[in-house]
């Protein structure tokens, strides 16, 4: 069990709640509140707490490559993980370390809380079960999100509502699984083959590459984006209307196709959190391909950026991350 941080390991301070230390024994006291056969039931764990656990807005790519480094760290010691971590971005490092960690074909099941550990009635010590018990699951292979009683993918869950216990949800992928009557249920007994390029490996921590995320707002016009195409860049989340459409603007399409021209990965996803694209039902759509922009399917904002960062991090060439790109 790695801690990161979060509201789960949380305790009051002078201007609100604080990322709070002594993880590992604040958990086991917890831990040992549960009837005794579920606590038979729970699998022997480590904890490595950091030392300065964050709240996760405060999250960056180089936390998500130090996670991923000491997963693989200890890889051969351990049967599965579990990675503590406070909701906010929770579902981005979710699916960084899906990228990151494909192919090692191990339970990482990533979790928190809404409220702190010591919270009377909190979701805390039941999402620390709950994981700890889908990490110890043999037929689970890969990066989930554990958390209010669903398992999600890695790559699809998104942080839903900002107070509930069910905090998660994965509205374009069915639940890997379910807590049922106290113990871990799998729908999906195998993980996704792995993937060519992605071996598992943390990021390189040196120089993140330069992805940047852009949400259309009616009325955007050309400037405003010139400002983000910057040469620099070098990936793009691009969330378009509904099934991938764009105004109509000669301007801001020329942009786009200069940026992708000089080898600017640009990935279209849709801002409705549920369905698919299909740039090719509209005219506005249908621009969209012509100025060489990737369609995103069905991918979250999490999993596009994260993905693209992690191929472009491993110096693959333009073509070889856009081949790569959507799964
Ligand atoms: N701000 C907290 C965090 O992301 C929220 C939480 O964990 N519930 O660290």
């Amino acid at each position: 069990m790695i801690y990161t941080g979060g509201t789960i390991g949380m305790r009051p301070g002078h201007r609100g709640l604080e990322p709070g230390h002594d993880f590992e024994q604040r958990a086991r006291v917890q831990l040992d509140r549960l009837p005794a056969e579920r606590r038979a039931a729970l699998p022997r764990f480590h904890c490595l707490a950091y030392r300065d656990p964050i709240d996760s807005s405060n999250t960056r790519p180089e936390h998500w490559a130090r996670i991923a480094h000491d997963v693989l760290a200890h890889q051969h010691e351990y049967d599965g993980f579990v990675i503590l971590h406070g909701t906010d971005t929770l579902a981005w490092t979710a699916a960084s370390l899906s990228w990151q960690l494909a192919g090692l074909n191990k339970p990482i099941i990533v979790s928190g809380a809404q409220q702190p550990l010591e919270v009377e009635s909190g979701d805390a010590l039941a999402n620390l079960e709950q994981a700890l018990r889908f990490a110890a699951c043999p037929g689970l292979a890969e990066v989930a999100v554990a958390f209010g009683g669903r398992l999600l993918r890695g790559d699809a869950a998104r942080k839903w509502d900002t107070h509930a216990h069910q905090g998660f949800a994965s509205p374009n992928a069915n639940w890997l699984g379910e807590w049922l009557d106290h113990a871990p249920v799998l729908h999906v007994t195998r993980s996704r083959p792995p993937e060519g390029v992605c071996r598992p490996m943390p990021w390189p921590l040196e120089a993140p590459p330069r992805v940047a995320r852009l949400a259309l707002w009616p009325g955007i016009d050309s400037d405003m984006m010139a400002r983000l195409l910057t040469p620099e860049l070098q990936g793009l989340v691009l969330e378009v209307w509904g099934s991938g459409n764009v105004p109509e603007d000669p301007a801001l399409l020329a942009l786009l196709s200069t940026a992708t021209r000089r080898g600017c990965l640009i990935v279209a996803i849709s801002q409705c959190p549920h369905g698919s694209l299909a740039m090719t039902s509209y005219a506005t759509g249908h621009a969209l391909r012509t100025a060489g922009v990737i369609d995103g399917g069905a991918m979250t904002p999490e999993a596009v950026f994260t993905r693209l960062s992690h191929l472009l991090s491993l110096g693959l060439s333009p073509q070889q991350c856009r081949h790569h790109l959507v799964p």
